[in-house]
């Protein structure tokens, strides 16, 4: 763990996490062999064109992974847990840059977290651009509560060829932190699978969590290699250790 030896306690850590650290909570990736693009094209479903040609199948995608994300079983597990450890814990700044839409890194207790992607349970008007918590399902013929209008509910997500969320944030954390941490993503879509390499321009050293190497995984200085249930908890207590 060469990562120790790296780092003073003041330092800031910025976290990027994918798919992978909410799979041990029952959650599919995306790109596993049994993920979500195995079983659905994501130009139908996850592009604004898809969402022109075809609202119902985009509300119908969307609705059953916000069931399943509201079933009593999904919960976070120890690598969220070990994430919010560290955030309270360690006296330099901690945050979190998510893919996922999922709200376990929240249920958990992590606070200085980023959604580039959006979130399951908030949808906008593309009327009036009011952003809604929404639990329950949604379709064409729900009507904003802002605006009244009807036909332009979608759910809060970024997809493929629309800009992500915070993106100037998130590229001054990565210009200025001390140690980029990887979990759980395959470093399969940009622009988050270029942040190793912007935090590595910028003088950071930076760490990859997950199942099997990433895509990206020779841009790292260090790989740890497991499920995340494992490897972020022992990352996080070798880490605190330090501090
Ligand atoms: C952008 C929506 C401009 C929500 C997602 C042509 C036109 C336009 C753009 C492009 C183009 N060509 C390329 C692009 C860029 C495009 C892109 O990257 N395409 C890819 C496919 C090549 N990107 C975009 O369009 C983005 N916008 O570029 O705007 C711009 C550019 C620069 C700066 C600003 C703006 C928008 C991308 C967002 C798309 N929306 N999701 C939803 O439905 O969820 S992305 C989708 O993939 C998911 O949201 C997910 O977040 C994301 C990444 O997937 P991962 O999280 O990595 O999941 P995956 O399954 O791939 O991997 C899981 C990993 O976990 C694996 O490595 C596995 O080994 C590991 N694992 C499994 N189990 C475990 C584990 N690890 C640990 N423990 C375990 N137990």
């Amino acid at each position: 763990m060469q990562f120790t030896t790296q780092l003073k306690p003041t330092d800031s850590i910025v976290i990027l996490t994918g798919a992978g650290i909410s799979k041990e909570s029952g959650l599919d990736t995306f790109r596993c062999a049994d993920g979500i693009w195995a079983k659905v094209d994501l130009e139908d479903v996850a592009t604004p064109e898809g969402f022109q040609r075809n609202p119902a199948l985009v509300h119908q995608f969307y609705n059953d992974r916000r069931r399943g994300l509201l079933a009593p079983a999904i919960q976070p597990n120890p690598a969220h847990a070990a994430l919010v450890e560290l955030e309270r814990n360690w006296p330099g700044e901690v945050l979190i840059v998510t893919q996922n839409i999922d709200d376990l890194h929240e249920r958990a207790g992590s606070q200085n977290l980023i959604h580039m992607h959006g979130e399951l349970r908030k949808v906008f008007c593309a009327h009036c651009r009011t952003v809604e918590h929404w639990n329950g399902d949604l379709s064409v013929h729900d009507i904003c509560p802002t605006c009244t209008r009807k036909g332009g509910m979608r759910p809060d997500v970024v997809w493929f060829g629309e800009m992500p969320y915070q993106m100037e944030r998130i590229y001054r954390a990565l210009g200025a932190c001390d140690l980029f941490v990887s979990i759980g993503t395959s470093g399969n879509v940009y622009p988050a699978a270029g942040f190793v390499a912007e935090a590595r321009s910028a003088g950071a050293y930076t760490v990859e969590l997950n199942l099997e190497p990433s895509l990206g995984a020779t841009q790292f200085a260090e790989s740890i290699h497991g499920p995340a249930t494992e490897v972020v908890p022992a990352f996080v207590k070798d880490l605190l250790a330090l501090a």
